[in-house]
């Protein structure tokens, strides 16, 4: 049977990095099928172009996954493929939570013909089998034989063929410039970052996360051997394509066990291991200077942390309590002392939230190393905490705002402004930090670091931007690349100027191959 396993776009911005699920599952595929990956976020796909694919190809499986911010796109391409007589199947967070939904159990129509709650490494191979024979079941649950939940243990986890795998879709660097990149320095062809998940689950349980419901509290992790021969198997690649490989290790909080990750970080180092990459630690777990120091030497780069809110009140309010925002200017100012910087996410729109937030919150921002913020609103995922309190209080606007999804657009009304207001807070906080000005202030800040530095921190706000103002085409890239031209002949002079060499990222996207640790 030949399967196609489709993500859909979100619609908003291009992805810069393929969906690990995609390539986990073609991992766990039972021998004798074929499976195709499309991601619609870089191969864009509408509802006539996947029925003409399914048809053509022969194509006797269609798995879909989405997030909640995509379900509504997700649904139309699966009723798509059904119409056109090939069977879908549907799994990740949003199903998981929504099984009825996509089932057409809740009174809408149906979507998929099959649903895969949780996490389904055990259960794909059986879907596959099923759908093969004829016997495809409406729901798919990962229990045991006496119908207990079961987790999947990533001991042994999947090898996941990097080597072999085709990544084209996924080269960050546009075409256009690659052979002028080749003349610039060995090991520019292609640009890619890769997904790794070293271990699930987080069991802090904030309000408005799905991941402690979803993975569930029970931490999981790989061996440190399985992660690091990843590793090296990506470095090998690289190495091969005259390309640069980062990775995105996916984990919720990398260091949600720092005895385990500090050993893990020795294993890459010991190995040799280390490419450039970014990983998702909470800002309490960063106190630990022994930890920020085997990071900065396994290869980290950029660490996202998800600080939420700088009042104390609002996180306590989404039981996010051991975020102490005292301690955040401390905590960046270690990570930057060692070259590693911060992507740091706020929530506005939370209930002690007055107008001024985003304005408070620069002000706050602006005393740290210059890092890459960004900003959200509080949104009620289904299946979490915070769903649950706003539907029982009666506050949610648009209980099922995933059936018409708006980028950042609130779905309840907070409690200290209104959600025009909250809107406004969140354009406010994106406006000020990647307005032309905020990019060339960020820039000049690191005017004692290495110009790699600086080049890098540009080339990343210049990707940021794109999360809330759209970039999708050409055009709105060379408008973005025209109104920033003051900072780009200023990095440019530099550069020249010590060199053409010196021009070249040495942070984000310094040659993985060319080791420095
Ligand atoms: C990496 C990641 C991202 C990347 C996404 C790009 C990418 N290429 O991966 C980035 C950083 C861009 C991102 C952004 C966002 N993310 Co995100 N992200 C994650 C994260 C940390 C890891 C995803 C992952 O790979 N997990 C590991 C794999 C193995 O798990 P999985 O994807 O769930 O797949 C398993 C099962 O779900 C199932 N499955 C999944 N799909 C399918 C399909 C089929 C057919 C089958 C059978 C099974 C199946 O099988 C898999 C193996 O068990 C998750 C949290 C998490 N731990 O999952 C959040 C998460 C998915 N993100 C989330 C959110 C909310 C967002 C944002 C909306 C945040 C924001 N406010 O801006 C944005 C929107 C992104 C967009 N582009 O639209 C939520 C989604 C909740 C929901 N109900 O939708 C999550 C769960 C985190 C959370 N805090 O709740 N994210
Ligand atoms: S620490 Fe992060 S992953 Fe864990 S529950 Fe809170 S928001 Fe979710």
């Amino acid at each position: 049977m030949k399967i196609l396993l489709y993500n859909p776009d979100n619609g908003v911005t291009r992805n810069f990095m393929p969906h690990l699920w995609m390539f986990l599952l073609q991992a766990l595929t039972p021998s004798g099928h074929e499976v195709v990956l499309i991601d619609g976020n870089v191969q864009p796909m509408d509802e006539e172009s996947i029925a003409r694919y399914v048809r053509e190809q022969n194509i006797g499986l269609v798995g879909i996954g989405a997030m909640t911010r995509m379900i509504a796109k997700a649904y139309r391409m699966a009723d798509a493929v059904r119409a056109a007589g090939v069977k879908v199947v549907m799994g990740g967070p949003h199903v998981t939570e929504m099984a009825d939904e996509a089932l057409g159990r809740d009174g809408g129509s149906r979507h998929a013909d099959a649903v895969a709650l949780g996490e389904a490494d055990e259960t794909w191979p059986r879907i596959v089998e099923d759908a093969a024979r004829g016997t495809l079941k409406d729901v798919y649950a990962p229990v045991d034989d006496f119908g207990q939940e079961r987790k999947p243990s990533l001991q042994p986890y999947p090898e996941i063929p990097w080597d072999k795998i085709k990544l084209e879709q996924f080269n960050l660097l546009p075409g256009i410039v690659h052979p002028l990149l080749r003349r610039v320095g060995a090991g520019w062809g292609t640009f890619r970052i890769i997904p790794v998940e070293s271990g699930r689950g987080c069991p802090y349980g904030c309000e408005f996360c799905t991941v402690t419901g979803f993975f569930g509290d029970s931490i999981r992790f790989r061996t440190n051997e399985s992660v690091v021969n990843e590793l090296l198997l990506l470095k090998e690649r690289a190495k091969e394509e005259g390309g640069q490989i980062a990775v995105f290790f996916i984990d919720d909080n990398f260091a949600i066990n720092v005895k385990r990750t500090k050993s893990l970080l020795r294993d890459i180092i010991a190995a040799n291991a280390q490419v450039h990459w970014v990983a998702q630690i909470s800002a309490n777990l960063l106190r630990d200077e022994e930890l920020v120091d085997l990071i900065a030497a396994a290869g980290g780069k950029w660490i996202f942390i998800g600080m939420e809110s700088i009042d104390p009140a609002n996180l306590a309010d989404v039981k996010k309590g051991f975020n102490k925002p005292g301690e955040y200017g401390v905590v960046l100012d270690r990570l930057a002392q060692r070259n590693v910087f911060a992507i740091t996410s706020f929530i506005f729109g939370m209930d002690n939230d007055p107008p001024g937030v985003a304005e408070r919150t620069m002000k706050e921002i602006r005393t740290w190393p210059a890092g890459l913020p960004i900003f959200g609103l509080m949104t009620p995922l289904p299946g979490t905490p915070l769903y649950k309190k706003l539907e029982v209080a009666g506050r949610l606007t648009r209980p099922k705002h995933w059936q018409e999804f708006i980028p950042f657009a609130m779905a309840h009304t907070p409690l200290k402004m209104s959600i025009d207001e909250a809107h406004d807070e969140v354009r406010i906080g994106w406006a000020s930090s990647y307005s032309p000005e905020a990019i060339e202030k960020a820039v000049d800040s690191l005017n004692h670091k290495p110009l790699g530095y600086r080049i890098s921190i540009f080339i990343a706000r210049l990707c940021f931007r794109g999360i809330y103002f759209p970039q999708m085409d050409r055009f709105a890239w060379l408008k973005s690349i025209l109104e920033n031209r003051r900072t780009i002949f200023k990095l440019l002079r530099q550069g020249f100027g010590g060199g053409l060499h010196a021009a070249v990222p040495s942070v984000a996207i310094e040659p993985v191959t060319g080791q420095r640790h």
